[in-house]
């Protein structure tokens, strides 16, 4: 058990050094040689790292069965940044080579976590018992895992992956919620009933109403648990989002990011209330008898093992790193890139189909429209919400740039060479603090002048300058008479200079399908009665979103479901 508690809060140094700055990774390192491994397309990819001096003076692929060609760019340009940058926290994923890329991130990341001491192979685990398990450490396992230690409840929270975080680590975006203090210091006007018609309409009324009534009577309620001393978010800031009537999306001051915003402080939460995560251990069970879950069997690089429990509670995440899987669903998304970490693959249906658990709108995958084309990495929806335009190659706006992301993906994809660039001024860089990410990967292209910004991107400078004198018309009378776009998000006309552009194309993001839930997170089975011990919350559910999911909508369901799922965990084992 101290061994536990040592190796995550070694884990938990590395990983809020790393997301405090790039450079500061370096500083704890030993000397020496170090290998680390992880999962590519073909398998294994294992890493060796040198440190002399505490600086990283060498890194280099020891082994890999990756296919030549595109993963080739990955492994270059992923070492490269990670000697220039003595880091991987900045690193994104090569577009079209996102399992090899995160396969070598996640190499790169142990071969640096041993060189802090940190030895995963040296734990072994026994078979053992808990009061609640939880599968997946990313934001909805690190809420319920939280919410559950604090209540009394012994909890063992198990993580496939070397690090905490999931998905959650690269969402940007903000937390959806109505009605809240934040809103009303902001002046914003918003009501619960607006943000459910709002997600119901996105998700084309295929949602399950109850759950979205629990998500949006929740919602303000989960903004102030994070930002509770104890666990210490802030969500000062207040955006909108595509499909949303009013700004709802909360994040930390200045628009930063709120992924490696909250994961940190979850972590920690989780941790400091006395939940134990394994890191490095992978469920490959869950264990029935009588038709209830009663535990887990764990497999990790000492074996296996089993954790009796007397509930279980299924944080997983979705299936968008797993292209078999999404093209199973849905056929028209093959050959798409994912914006997902690639540990999004979707394991836990295979594992309830003993308890004849339900699934649900699997079918319902959302592609993202703005992602990268150089880098593979997703640009927040943030960007528009705060006043960007999206342009075609004949530099003119082509849909209301805040629709939902179905309706903007499909209408990039119909355009010129299918992809499309976002505009925006100096004024909404210094309105959002996520773009500098984006300006220190290099991705940003910029122009003294239109006329300049033009000429670089190849587009004719008399039809982009007349794009912006119609669209900060549009602004300047708060009404867009071309697409409708949402006032709210119109807030600045296009006319500091320098100006930005970024292109983009959309990816898959989230599946909105999984495992049907009750309001109570309980998981259900076909014959709709709940599975006695079996909780699941995050996007490993279905019905929350139903056909596309509002941006914004995904943050606020983990940490809310997350808190659910623990909460009748708790009252389930009398707590
Ligand atoms: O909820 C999301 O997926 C989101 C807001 C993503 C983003 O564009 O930042």
């Amino acid at each position: 058990m101290k061994i536990n508690k040592l190796k995550n809060l070694l884990i938990l140094i590395f990983f809020v050094l790393a997301s405090i700055s790039c450079n500061n990774a370096g500083k704890n390192l030993n000397n020496g040689t170090f290998i680390g491994t992880g999962r590519g397309q073909n398998g294994l990819i294992e890493v060796q790292i040198k440190v002399e001096q505490g600086k990283i003076v060498d890194a280099k692929i020891i082994k890999d069965n990756e296919t030549p060609g595109i993963a080739d760019k990955a492994k270059t340009q992923i070492i490269e940044g990670f000697l220039r940058d003595q880091s991987t926290s900045m690193l994104d994923v090569v577009s079209g080579a996102t399992i090899t890329s995160n396969g070598i991130l996640d190499a790169l990341d142990m071969a640096v976590a041993k060189s802090q001491g940190y030895e995963p192979e040296t734990v072994t685990y026994h078979d053992t018992m808990c009061d609640i398990v939880v599968v997946g450490a990313g934001n909805a396992g690190l809420t319920a895992a939280t919410e559950a230690a604090r209540n009394g409840a012994n909890v063992i929270v198990l993580e496939k992956m070397e690090t905490v975080g999931g998905n959650s680590r690269f969402s940007t975006g903000g937390l959806n919620a109505a009605y809240t203090k934040e809103q009303e210091l902001l002046g914003i006007k918003d009501s619960k009933e607006q943000f459910f018609n709002d997600t119901m309409k996105g998700g084309k009324y295929m949602n399950d109403p109850a759950l979205v009534h629990k998500l949006v009577d929740e919602s303000a309620g989960i903004v102030e648990w994070l930002q509770q001393p104890s666990i210490g978010a802030d969500l000062s800031d207040v955006g909108i989002f595509g499909g949303s009537t009013n700004k709802r999306a909360h994040r930390p001051k200045g628009g930063g990011a709120i992924g490696a915003h909250l994961v940190p402080l979850l972590h920690k939460a989780a941790l400091d209330s006395g939940a134990e995560i394994r890191l490095n251990n992978r469920v490959i069970d869950i264990i029935e008898e009588n038709g209830a879950a009663t535990g887990v069997t764990v497999s990790y690089s000492g074996g296996k093992y089993n954790i009796k429990a007397r509930a279980v509670i299924i944080a997983t995440g979705g299936f968008a790193a797993n292209p078999e899987m999404v093209v199973m669903y849905q056929a028209s998304l093959a050959g798409f890139g994912t914006t997902n970490h690639s540990g999004a693959t979707g394991d836990a249906f295979a594992m309830v189909k003993k308890f004849d658990a339900e699934l649900t709108q699997m079918e319902f995958i959302q592609i993202h429209p703005t992602v990268s084309t150089s880098s593979g990495l997703m640009i927040t929806e943030a960007v528009l919400g705060n006043g960007a335009i999206l342009i075609n190659r004949t530099g003119r706006r082509f849909v209301n740039e805040i629709e939902t992301r179905d309706i903007v993906s499909a209408a990039i994809l119909r355009g010129p060479g299918k992809t499309a660039f976002i505009l925006f001024d100096q004024k909404i860089r210094d309105s959002l603090k996520a773009i500098e990410n984006y300006a220190q990967k290099g991705l940003l292209t910029e122009g003294a002048t239109i006329q300049e910004l033009a000429e670089k991107l190849n587009i004719n400078e008399k039809y982009l300058d007349g794009t912006l004198k119609q669209y900060n018309k549009f602004v300047a009378q708060s009404k867009d008479e071309d697409f409708n776009r949402n006032p709210s998000s119109m807030d600045h006309q296009l006319s500091t200079a320098p100006f930005y552009a970024i292109e983009v194309a959309p990816a898959i993001h989230h599946t909105m399908g999984g495992l049907k839930i009750n309001p109570n997170a309980q998981v259900m089975r076909k014959s709709g009665n709940p599975i006695p011990g079996l909780y699941a919350a995050g996007e490993v559910t279905g019905g929350v979103h139903g056909a596309e999911r509002l941006g914004g909508n995904a943050v606020a369901d983990v940490c809310i479901f997350g808190k659910i799922a623990a909460d009748s965990a708790l009252k389930s084992i009398g707590r």
